[in-house]
């Protein structure tokens, strides 16, 4: 299966709308992607009915309205004798969301529903049995040009689950950049808006953006690069994301010390792309949760002596396999999970046994940014199981 990429004419200058449609095409994009907004569903404009007619009439791929009005169901015969090819709609911007879909359904043209980062997938539940297309918005509407919200993740993993059986396509817009798309591609999404993250960012001309998209995309489909996605990220603490030193005072006081680059792995990088963050650790200190709960890392575990057991209850708790989980961990009571997880990492300085175990040996020391090496190359998918290297920077 092809990815399907649709060019955001939002992003378009209308100078020259004619040429561009035609470049477009050359460079290959699937579908032209047309945003509809009233300033009333959302605080904005973008194309209007003669845009989206003259696009029609000039593009020769297949046209997918994006309607962000209230009341979307007025607009279908209109946009339907335009000659568009998909019609999707906010479910919650229509008294009659159904009515709405089967006008759109009745009139000829495939029909689609939005789920906004806000819109959950159980309320429009009832409507994925009709709806050809889910359009998942990892933004707010009605702006190009914006941050990934990484919690619509979830709702993108719930909607993988669903496709098959309700028979609908997934399409993501907002800030698909080529990794979002690399990475969702892999997951099981079937195609992507451009706009300013993968398109018009005017460093490439679109021939080369699409080219290079579909390289990626195409290496997935042939299953020539095809690591199994990793979504849960699991580390040790003492001697991973510390240098293992236990600093004791004369009247009990312990410290530890955190690299702030680790931190930053946590709290940011692996939530972005969509990959939990857990820590576990054989020991229990209220530094621990101090240093957790200053990262809004919400899984921590501690106290635990067996962690391969820890990472099989990990792996319900996420529905996922073990293949999809990745390990950092320095001494030898960390063996036992690295050898069942899916990519499993230790910092240089680790216990020559585990070195021996894991499939990537960093090469910066526990709690001397580690855990951000492991969690950069995997996020840039540069290490796979079985890796067995030592990255060197
Ligand atoms: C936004 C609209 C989108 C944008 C597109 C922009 O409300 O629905 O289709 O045009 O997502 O992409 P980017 O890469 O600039 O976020
Ligand atoms: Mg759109």
């Amino acid at each position: 299966m092809n990815a399907i990429f649709s060019a955001s004419l939002m992003c378009v200058k209308p100078d020259h709308l004619k040429d561009t449609i035609q470049e477009l095409e050359d460079a290959g994009v699937d579908r032209m992607h047309l945003d509809f907004m009233d300033g009333v569903f959302v605080p904005n404009y973008s194309l209007g009915l003669q845009d989206v007619e003259t696009v029609c009439r000039l593009s020769s791929v297949p046209c997918e309205l994006h309607l962000m009005t209230v009341n979307p169901g007025r607009y279908i015969s209109k946009f339907s004798a335009f000659g568009v090819d998909v019609i999707y709609i906010h479910p919650e911007s229509d008294y009659h969301p159904s009515t709405a879909l089967s006008a759109i359904i009745a009139s000829g043209v495939k029909p689609g529903i939005v789920l906004s980062p806000g819109t959950s997938v159980e309320s429009v539940k009832d409507l994925l049995r009709i709806a050809r297309y889910v359009l998942v918005m990892t933004v707010n509407p009605g702006e190009a040009g914006q941050a990934f919200l990484p919690f619509v993740c979830d709702k993108i993993q719930q909607l993988l689950k669903l496709k098959r059986e309700y028979g609908f396509e997934i399409e993501l817009d907002g800030a698909c950049s080529q990794e979002l798309i690399e990475r969702y591609f892999q997951s099981g999404v079937d195609g992507f808006v451009l706009g300013t993250a993968a398109l018009f960012h005017n460093r490439a001309s679109y021939a080369d953006s699409i080219s290079k998209l579909r390289s990626i995309t195409n290496t997935i489909a042939d299953g020539v690069s095809n690591p199994t996605p990793i979504r849960v990220f699991v580390t040790d603490i003492d001697g991973t994301l510390t240098d293992g030193k236990i600093y004791m005072g004369n009247y009990g006081e312990v410290m530890k010390a955190f690299n702030i680059k680790d931190g930053y792995a946590l709290h940011e990088l692996l939530p972005e792309h969509c990959i939990t963050p857990v820590i576990v650790t054989g020991r229990t200190s209220q530094i621990s949760e101090n240093r957790a709960a200053e990262l809004g890392v919400v899984e921590l575990y501690q106290g635990i002596s067996d962690k391969a057991a820890m990472l099989r209850d990990l792996a319900q708790k996420f529905d996922c396999g073990l293949e999809n989980i990745a390990y950092i961990g320095d001494d030898d009571n960390d063996i036992g999970a690295m050898k069942i997880v899916g990519l499993a990492g230790c910092p240089s300085d680790a216990s020559e046994n585990v070195k021996r175990t894991c499939d990537y040996i960093c090469s910066r020391r526990g709690g001397e940014g580690a855990v951000r090496e492991f969690a950069d190359n995997l996020i840039n998918i540069k290490i796979n199981k079985g890796t067995q290297v030592q990255w060197s920077s």
